[in-house]
């Protein structure tokens, strides 16, 4: 393992063009430089777009003040005019003496007239009050040295040498009623365990303030392109594009899924398949090394191209699949919107009964076979994975209760959208997740979770749950601490609201007007893009979604009555119970 991990670092180091390539499309969102804003909230005419937004959120701190020297409060990190609608959304994060505060957030959204008129996200009080250290005794190597051990002791291995990415940034952990100057060390693993490890070492003694594994899980639970096929993990035969070196005639599935831009010049983003359990091999480690993975290539030298790994032709169609759907409907390029490189891999760990994002990209264990076939053959699950990356780029729910629980819900319900997208805009509908993989010996029994009728679905006693079902009613919800607080079973109260919303019913004596899943989604993904933050829970989900519908469909202009669209929205929440205040 050690040789081979040499000499892989040598081959990354005579690439070096590669490797900054790697860091310039692995990035996070960029910051847009802070604009000094006015102290007090003064009426908009006259102001910025930024300087509204600022003064606004000035005026809910109660105490804020300049002389604090604290500097700005607020950091606008994202904005989007949206030309539909001739509104401006800003996304802001909180910072104390321009240091970022872990889990803070803010939308704010302006009319054309500069008007304040929706906003999300709590805002700190007393921050200008607060003593926090700003000053690190300890260097950022050492932060990520103390969390790779960490690391490496959590997964049982002497050394974390082998990981598919480490990010680390100072950062302001508000823990346990106070404040920590922290190094926030991120370090994605594949292999020998998967992960998505965050380590928040105090920056001013090297002590591990706290550390946990935010992957999200499913439940339970110099190449040219050329055509290639393969049979999927249903026996299916496919064909698609994959890269092939013409010297050794060696093909490997690589390639690009085009979707969105212009006829002349559309998106492609980089598609990347790899194996976990191959040894290292191949010259394709310019590959791996573009893409910072630490797996093996999937190849063939089959003069046909043919690839004879179901598992892997099915991740590669179905990362293509999903990514078509959030280019051609949400207009949306790549997980991050600017064409982040789609890797999956395959044969993770021995009948892993489940499937990940691990903060880089989607891993798919190949199940045992009873409870679940190979994961990679849901496009459903692929789309639940991909769309935490969309999560972790846009609204960045913290994985944990309430927001841990909508941000399932929202990887559920893109992932069940997606798969009926790649169906045909007429395909029927279909509100069940991983039904295609779910227990592969047993014909029509559904899927792991149900969006439609969540509690059809049973549950461990353990939790103790009503009739020991996922709940469907908000009043039904688990507040144990088990599975992060019920992230994967409350995920069920806001995928019943969902459901509702597009295909309507009556639910717990609420009857919702259908309004069809392409109305459904456009609601949906303006929510997550534009309205929740960070901390965002159920009555946050519910005023978003109700938001956007009026965004969309405004009220009526002269009886000031909602739309059709917006009850409709309201109803489905006032159904699963979740309460305005
Ligand atoms: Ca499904
Ligand atoms: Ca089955
Ligand atoms: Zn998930």
């Amino acid at each position: 393992m050690k040789k081979n991990h040499q000499k892989k670092m040598r081959k990354k180091a005579a690439i070096p063009a590669v490797l900054a390539l790697s860091f310039a499309i692995g990035g996070l969102v960029p910051t847009i430089p802070t604009i000094a804003g006015p102290t007090s909230f003064v009426h908009a005419e006259g102001l910025s777009k930024q300087d509204v937004v600022k003064s606004f959120l000035h005026s809910k701190v109660q105490d804020y003040s300049k002389s604090f020297a604290t500097g700005e409060q607020f950091k606008i990190v994202s904005e989007q005019t949206d030309s539909t609608t001739g509104t401006y959304h800003v996304r802001t994060v909180e910072q104390y003496k321009g240091i970022p505060i872990y889990g803070s957030g803010q939308t704010v959204a302006l009319d054309a007239n500069n008007n304040v008129f929706a906003s999300f996200g709590t805002v700190t009080q007393k921050l200008s009050r607060s003593i926090i250290p700003t000053e690190a005794a300890l260097s950022e190597e050492d932060a990520v040295n103390i969390a790779k051990e960490g690391v490496a002791s959590q997964i049982g291995i002497d050394e974390l040498k082998r990981y598919d990415g480490i990010d680390s940034e100072l950062t302001i952990y508000p823990h346990e009623g106070k404040y920590y100057l922290t190094y926030l060390v991120k370090v994605s693993t594949s292999t020998p365990a998967p992960g998505y490890f965050h380590y928040f070492v105090d920056a001013t003694n090297g002590e591990v303030v706290n550390n946990f594994n935010a992957m999200h899980e499913v439940d339970p639970t110099k190449l040219s392109p050329v055509m290639a096929r393969g049979l999927d993990v249903f026996g299916n035969m496919q064909s698609f594009p994959v890269g092939k070196d013409l010297s050794t005639g060696t093909s490997y599935l690589y390639g690009g899924s085009i979707a969105g831009g212009t006829t002349t010049s559309p998106n492609i983003v980089p598609l990347a398949t790899f194996d976990a359990r191959r040894m290292p091999e191949t010259p394709f480690i310019l590959l791996s090394g573009l893409l910072g993975f630490t797996g093996f290539e999937v190849e063939t030298k089959s003069s046909t191209n043919f690839f004879y790994d179901p598992a892997a032709v099915s991740a590669h169609i179905n990362a293509d699949k999903v990514n078509k759907y959030y280019q051609t409907v949400h207009k949306r390029n790549s997980l991050d919107g600017k064409g982040m490189p789609l890797i999956s891999t395959v044969h993770i760990g021995s009948k892993w009964n489940n499937a990940a994002w691990n903060g880089k990209q989607m891993l798919y264990g190949d199940g045992d076979g009873l409870t679940l076939g190979s994961l990679s053959g849901g496009l459903d699950v692929a789309g639940h994975e991909m769309t935490h990356g969309v999560i972790s780029n846009t609204a960045n729910l913290t994985y944990q209760d309430e927001s841990g629980a909508i941000n399932e819900s929202l990887a559920d319900i893109f992932g069940a959208l997606a798969e009926m997208n790649a169906a045909g805009a007429t395909s029927p509908s279909e509100w069940e997740m991983g039904e295609d993989i779910y227990t592969p010996t047993r014909e029509g029994d559904g899927g792991l979770r149900s969006l439609s009728d969540p509690s059809s679905k049973r549950l461990n006693p353990i939790y103790g749950l009503k009739n020991n079902v996922y709940p469907s009613i908000y009043q039904d919800r688990y507040l144990g601490t088990e599975d992060k607080g019920g992230v994967h079973i409350n995920s069920s109260i806001n995928n019943k609201a969902a459901y509702l919303v597009s295909e309507g019913g009556t639910h717990n004596g609420v009857t919702v007007t259908k309004l069809g899943r392409l109305t459904t989604e456009k609601i949906y993904y303006r929510a997550l893009t534009m309205y929740l933050t960070p901390s965002s829970g159920f009555k946050d989900m519910r005023n978003a979604a109700i938001q956007a519908a009026r965004d969309l469909y405004p009220d009526n202009k002269t009886t000031g009555a909602p739309s059709t669209q917006t009850k409709a929205v309201i109803a489905a929440y006032d159904a699963v119970g979740v309460p305005a205040e």
